[in-house]
């Protein structure tokens, strides 16, 4: 059976999701037990996934593993030839960012097939054909390269539809993140003042720019992507 009916079933949704991250301290923790619910604490593995040459992540497509199912975040608006879209995706919004977020396989497939032979294209090299086997991985020559173990405590804030998560990841960094997660063609602007205030609400400062696990673990791990997904402005 193709790998995409066993794994497609893990969610089958596109939606678009609207964070903004935060340092969380125990004044900000208090806060939070106050307005919100905590709905539990849970622990998950993640493997992100790129060409040698970040042909995904130079394009702020970002393909992980978790608990068994593929995702895929992306720009919400692009193109998929160009390399210049990533900032648009924080500016309007502040200190937020806004994503696509995929979770149907056959959906992520084509959509990173599609900027794997638009690379191709513009190298002339020969594409490659959209295959759902397993081997789907090798085949589109993705290599994981960034793995970490996050610990994540989740916090639901009644009748707002918002969601604050406080992640602890295995290479020593901690961080929360305010969520909205709308339909893809929801209100965005709403999302971003449900966001607005409950970061008010929490005490956030609002001049404090807060890095993404991802940019950490890159520090550390990996600092010439880093520097390379920097001087693209993606990070
Ligand atoms: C979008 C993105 C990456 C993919 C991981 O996104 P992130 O929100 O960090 O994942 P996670 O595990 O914290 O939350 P979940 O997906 O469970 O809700 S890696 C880098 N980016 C881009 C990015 C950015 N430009 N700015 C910030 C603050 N974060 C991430």
């Amino acid at each position: 059976m193709p790998i995409y009916l066993v794994e497609g079933i893990c969610h089958i949704k596109m939606s678009v999701e609207v964070e903004r991250k935060f340092t969380c301290n125990p004044d900000t923790l208090k806060t939070l037990e106050k307005i919100g619910v905590c709905v539990g604490h849970h622990q998950f593995h993640d493997q992100y996934f790129d060409t040698p040459t970040f042909d995904l992540t130079l394009r702020n497509m970002w393909l992980r593993k978790r608990k068994g199912c593929w995702e895929l975040k992306c720009p919400t608006t692009q193109s998929v030839n160009s390399t210049q879209n990533s900032s648009g995706q924080q500016s309007k919004a502040g200190l937020c960012t806004q994503y696509n977020e995929l979770t149907n396989l056959h959906e992520i497939h084509q959509r990173v097939i599609e900027v794997i032979n638009a690379v191709c294209e513009e190298r002339g090299t020969k594409p490659i054909q959209l295959d759902l086997e397993e081997s789907w991985v090798q085949n589109a020559n993705l290599v994981c390269f960034a793995e970490f173990t996050t610990i994540r405590q989740s916090f639901a804030l009644k009748g707002e539809g918002v969601n604050v998560d406080l992640d602890q990841a295995d290479f020593g960094y901690q961080v929360g993140e305010v969520e909205v997660v709308i339909p893809k063609g929801g209100d965005v602007q709403a999302a971003l003042e449900k966001i607005e205030n409950i970061a008010k609400k929490l005490g956030l400062n609002p001049h404090e720019r807060v890095l993404g696990k991802m940019d950490v673990y890159l520090k550390k791990n990996n600092p010439e992507h880093l520097a390379t997904l920097k001087r693209m402005h993606v990070l």
